[in-house]
């Protein structure tokens, strides 16, 4: 009993210290040269603040920077055709990167060969094993990809980046990897409230299958088309927080009933994606998804995401307000 007090006090004082802005703002600056990257967009974009400090939209409300990606952008079918003709992309990529624009997101059926799936599993269970990474948030394994050298070296195949690169219309850096052993049950979200860019849309992500999904085993669903939709930042919903805080973690809900909202208002048909090992699915920084309920208890369901940020744009967390740190 006392044991559990102790440990319940012990939550309270993290949660308190993470919603202080001074906690980022310090172990920020002890990792300053992990912040280089926005170096360059900060004088792009006339943001005059030192890099450790907290950004958020707020910063760029009085901006215009008159950029975003060039698929989101008013552009015929036929003049994203003919710039597909000039990339070496197979047929299959070809015709789903055609509907992107539509839809916010690409399937690509056994685009990760099953040695390669079969490596990734034996590393994450290897990885887990010698306690080199661990279950946090739940059920996620994050950044298995600064532990290993076999996942770095994935994600950064050309295959995979050429892809995402051209969707973008600028060169990807892999941010981060998570793992999942079962599936995640998360509430619908995009992912542009967590990993951020000014200007916007320059996020995207990649889903890999490592087993065969179903309906039952908590299989990820999004809402297609949702990618059009207006972002929601900070001030689009009740964030909290103020000049010395971030706003409590519980804030997070209103976050998650104003995503609900927007699927209601606009009547969005949701897909669940029950694709088989090594097929990917490629999503718009700004599209809906989430995890279904896992119907079949104890089933596993494994799966990596990478979420990639474009070079050269401001990468940070609108939601924490910190600045993204990126070797
Ligand atoms: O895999 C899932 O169930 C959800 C993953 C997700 O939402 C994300 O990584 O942004």
């Amino acid at each position: 009993m006392l044991l559990l007090e102790a440990n319940m006090a012990n939550n309270k004082i993290i949660d308190f210290l993470r919603s202080l802005k001074i906690t980022y703002t310090v172990y920020n600056f002890f990792n300053k040269s992990k912040l280089h990257h926005n170096k360059k967009p900060y004088l792009k974009f006339g943001i005059k603040k030192p890099l450790y400090k907290g950004i958020s939209s707020r910063n760029f409300s009085s901006l215009n920077a008159n950029d975003t990606p060039w698929l989101d952008n008013e552009i015929s079918f036929n003049e994203i055709k003919q710039k597909l003709d000039n990339t070496s992309f197979s047929e299959e990529v070809k015709t789903a990167i055609l509907q992107w624009k539509e839809n916010g997101y690409i399937v690509l059926n056994n685009f990760i060969s099953h040695d390669k799936v079969l490596a990734i599993n034996n590393e994450i269970e290897n990885l887990l094993s010698e306690k080199k990474v661990k279950f946090t948030l739940g059920n996620k394994i994050m950044f298995a990809n600064k532990q290993s050298k076999l996942i770095s070296n994935l994600i950064a195949d050309e295959k995979i980046t050429e892809i995402l690169s051209f969707v973008l219309g600028k060169k990807v850096l892999p941010f981060q990897t998570i793992n999942f052993i079962t599936g995640s049950q998360q509430h619908a979200h995009s992912d542009s409230i967590h990993m951020t860019t000014y200007p916007l849309g320059y996020l995207i992500a990649i889903w890999i299958a490592l087993e065969d999904i179903n309906e039952t085993n908590g299989p990820l669903s999004y809402y297609p088309g949702s990618h059009k939709l207006p972002y929601v930042l900070n001030n689009n919903y009740e964030r909290g927080g103020n000049v010395f805080t971030v706003g409590a973690d519980s804030n997070y809900l209103k976050y998650e009933a104003k995503i609900e909202e927007q699927i209601r208002k606009m009547n969005l048909k949701k897909i669940i994606f029950t694709p088989k090992t090594g097929d990917i699915l490629i999503w718009h920084a700004n599209l809906i998804h989430g995890g279904e309920k896992i119907l079949e208890k104890k089933s596993t369901r494994k799966s990596m995401v990478v979420h990639y940020f474009a070079e050269d744009v401001i990468k940070y967390h609108e939601i924490t307000e910190r600045p993204a740190l990126l070797k």
